[in-house]
């Protein structure tokens, strides 16, 4: 815990989806610094919780990334898991970001909201912001954000619909760091912490 009273001031956000969406990547990205362990692989990368903070706009952010817990190796200590994620986020309110990949939205992640509440509780969707990773392949395919959201698989609009259209696109790039994408989550963090 931080010295100082950091009520309504202060937010955990929360990192979840599946293994190779980018969420350890959009951690640091969030973070501006490299904290969390980012790489290709075809098992999982990150197999524990981990917490690191910074300040952002002069609110004090904590930022627990997670293992992808409905994975099938995960699944046996997904408690555990949950368990470990609350306890990292004990002081001030949670902001879930569900992390998908831009370009390939899987079978898999259907069902994800409805696993993120059986896990964490019925208003999971209340508190959570959708994070799409690898913005520059829209910008390859010419796609602005708000059409691929227009245009995406219905499953996806739904998940998106559920969670009332709160969503941000990053590319989590070293030169990346510079730009707006953090600013817009916050802005949209903010506005549910009002
Ligand atoms: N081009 C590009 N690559 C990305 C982006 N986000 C993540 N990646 C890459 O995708 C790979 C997986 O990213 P991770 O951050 O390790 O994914 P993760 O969700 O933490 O994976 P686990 O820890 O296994 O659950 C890495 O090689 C990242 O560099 C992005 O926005 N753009
Ligand atoms: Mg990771």
């Amino acid at each position: 815990m931080m010295e100082g009273n950091h009520s309504g001031t202060e937010v955990n956000l929360v990192l979840l989806g599946m293994t190779g969406t980018g969420k350890s990547a959009s951690g640091n990205t969030i973070l501006g610094k490299k904290e969390f362990i980012s790489r290709v692989r075809s098992n999982l990368v990150t197999t524990e919780c981990q917490e690191a903070e910074t300040v952002i706009n002069g609110r004090h952010v904590r930022v627990i990334d997670t293992p992808d817990i409905f994975d099938d190796e995960m699944k046996s200590s997904i408690k555990e898991h949950v368990g470990n994620c609350k306890d990292l986020s004990q002081s001030g309110p949670c902001v879930y970001l569900l992390v998908m990949h831009v370009s390939r939205f899987t079978d898999g992640e259907r069902d994800t909201l409805e696993m993120l509440e059986t896990a964490f509780g019925s208003k999971v969707r209340e508190q959570t912001v959708i994070l799409f990773t690898r913005g520059k392949d829209l910008e390859q395919g010419e796609m602005s954000f708000k059409s691929f959201l227009d245009q995406c698989q219905p499953d996806l609009k739904t998940i998106v619909e559920k969670c009332r259209g709160r969503c941000v696109v990053f590319e989590n790039h070293a030169s990346a760091s510079g730009s707006d994408q953090v600013e817009k989550l916050m802005q949209i963090v903010d506005g549910m912490l009002k």
